[in-house]
């Protein structure tokens, strides 16, 4: 799907989304759509997910902003700022970015709303090799990534961040991420739910603890790993 949708990643966690989301399964159940991923399914391919979740909703992207339009990208004036608690904070072209230790996976997706995309694949940075060139001081615990969508963010630990599939990417499925899945960078953390990956990455900063992003204010879990936060067993 390719247009902005105005209600994003309301997770079935809390009651108005368990309601709009029981109405989606329904739906789903009833429909040819649901073919696919139900067949998927129940083939029974090996994942972290239990199957209440793998099977929720049809597969396949929703494009999520939470300030439209998008973001623009121009290769021109666009750079990502690394800066807070680095010994030598700086300001990172694309090419510049390129340039570092290229890392590439094959991962699956996972909204907290209950969709899923499988083997997507990336092409990025690894937060290691950014942040050798930048050097974080000893006080440094935790990265904020902005979003050059006015108000969204999120933050992991150094800890969080290095874990082996984490990464800044600028590339998906082969290509330069598009404008609405977050051009030219976002943050991909495949263990935790999509609402960590920041789309439209504009600053990363250090500092010396995490806090609440974007949706965590609003109610979501911090620790957003996948299938075992935001009540994810108290049903679906
Ligand atoms: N800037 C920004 N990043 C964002 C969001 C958003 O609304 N704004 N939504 C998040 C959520 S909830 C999900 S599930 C994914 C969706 O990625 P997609 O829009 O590329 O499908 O983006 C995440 N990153
Ligand atoms: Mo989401």
């Amino acid at each position: 799907m390719s247009t902005p949708d105005p209600a994003p990643d309301r997770p079935g966690g809390r009651p108005v989304g368990r309601r709009a989301f029981l109405g989606i399964v329904g739906l789903g159940l009833s429909s040819l759509v649901w073919g696919d991923s139900a067949t998927r399914w129940l083939s029974g391919a090996a994942d972290v997910l239990p199957s209440s979740v793998r099977s929720a909703l049809p597969s396949g992207w929703r494009i999520y902003a939470i300030n439209p339009p998008y973001p623009r990208f121009d290769p021109a004036t666009w750079t990502l700022e690394v800066d807070g608690l680095v010994d030598r904070p700086r300001s990172f072209t694309l090419a510049e970015l390129q340039a570092l230790p290229r890392a590439d996976q094959t991962s699956d997706f996972h909204c907290v709303t209950g969709w899923s995309v499988d083997d997507v694949r990336w092409g990025g940075v690894r937060f290691k090799d950014l942040l050798a060139a930048v050097g974080p001081t000893s006080a440094a615990a935790a990265l904020s990534f902005v979003s050059a969508e006015e108000d969204y963010f999120d933050m992991l630990t150094l800890e969080q961040a290095s874990v082996d599939d984490a990464m800044l990417a600028y590339e998906m499925d082969g290509a330069p991420i598009t404008r609405p899945h977050g051009a030219p960078v976002r943050l991909v953390m495949p263990q935790m739910y999509g609402y960590k990956g920041v789309k439209w990455v504009q600053r990363i900063t250090l500092v010396d603890r995490i806090e609440d992003g974007y949706w965590e204010g609003r109610g979501y879990d911090r620790d957003a790993w996948v299938g075992r936060s935001n009540d994810f067993t108290k049903g679906l």
